[in-house]
């Protein structure tokens, strides 16, 4: 992806564990690199559809200066946020953070943190069977639509569905959500988590009812597996009730471990559902 890079931007600022740091102040250096697309700005020769460089110098330097962090580290992290905040047409930032005269008391050149974050393309499945599902479900979604970290989120219709998984419940309303995050995915989790809270959600019979359920799909190209999540979602191509929603938002978002797109997963399932139907 194309890239704006600005090196060496001086900053006095006031960031430190020391109080004499924060009291006296002291100069900072940074590299930054904007990944955007560069096209339409190259081709009509127009800063409009960039993103004016004096201005991101201005920005990260009032930044610095009017935000004092005991460690590098946050204050990077804290820049990059409102930089991708502020800049929609950025996917991600690198920010490395210098502080040649930090107080080690030896000789040494310099010392520096570098991370890179950007927004992260994800897939839910949502689904709710107690109480007035839909409305439920809109709340849901609306509240994460009101979240600065999540952007760009678009829904796919609510389908009606039997329920899934052996338990004896009602019919399900599912369906799924794309949106762009800057959570990482159990940052993501978190907040699904409270957001189902909100719902009313209480958990009790595993695969049971439920106001309202998220859950992580897919979450860029990742694959993780811990105590606590597994992306992809680990039965999402065995489960009608995920695939046909997610077919109309990501169709041909391949599948990083099966190698297959949603539409062929679709096709696969639908398949062995019709020669289960044949036996019986
Ligand atoms: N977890 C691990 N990976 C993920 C992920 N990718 N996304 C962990 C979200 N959570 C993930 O989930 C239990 C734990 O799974 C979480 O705390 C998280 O750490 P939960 O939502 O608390 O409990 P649950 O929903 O009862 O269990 P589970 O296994 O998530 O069930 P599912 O998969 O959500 O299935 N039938 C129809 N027709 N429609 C439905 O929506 N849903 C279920 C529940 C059963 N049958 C259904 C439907
Ligand atoms: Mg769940």
């Amino acid at each position: 992806m194309d890239q704006i890079r600005i090196t060496g931007l001086k900053v006095f600022a006031h960031h430190g564990v020391f109080e004499e740091e924060t009291r006296n102040g002291q100069d900072f250096f940074v590299n930054a690199a904007l990944y955007l697309d560069c096209r339409k700005a190259g081709k009509r020769d127009s800063l409009i559809d960039s993103v004016d460089y004096g201005e991101v110098c201005h920005f990260i330097t009032h930044f610095l200066q009017n935000h004092t962090y005991r460690l590098i580290e946050a204050a990077a992290e804290h820049l990059a946020t409102e930089l991708l905040l502020s800049y929609g047409s950025l996917f991600f930032v690198e920010i490395e953070l210098l502080k040649p005269n930090a107080p080690i008391g030896l000789p040494f050149e310099n010392v520096s943190v570098a991370i890179r974050r950007g927004w992260h393309t994800v897939f839910l499945s949502v689904g709710s069977n107690l109480g007035e599902r839909e409305q439920l479900i809109r709340e849901g979604i609306g509240r994460l639509c009101g979240i600065s970290q999540i952007r760009n989120v678009t829904v796919s219709d609510l389908i009606e569905t039997p329920p899934y998984g052996g338990v004896c419940q009602e019919d399900f309303l599912n369906g799924a959500v794309r949106l762009e995050t800057l959570f990482t995915p159990h940052e993501l989790l978190d907040c699904l988590h409270r957001t189902e809270e909100e719902a009313g959600r209480v958990r009790t019979v595993r695969w049971g009812p439920r106001t309202l359920d998220l859950d992580i799909i897919f979450y860029d190209k990742l694959v993780l597996e811990d105590a606590d999540l597994i992306i992809p979602h680990i039965d999402m191509q065995n489960r009608m009730f995920v695939l046909k929603p997610l077919a109309q938002l990501g169709g041909y978002y391949r599948h990083p471990v099966l190698g297959k797109t949603v539409l062929e997963l679709l096709a696969s399932l639908t398949k062995t559902e019709e020669n289960d139907e044949k036996r019986i």
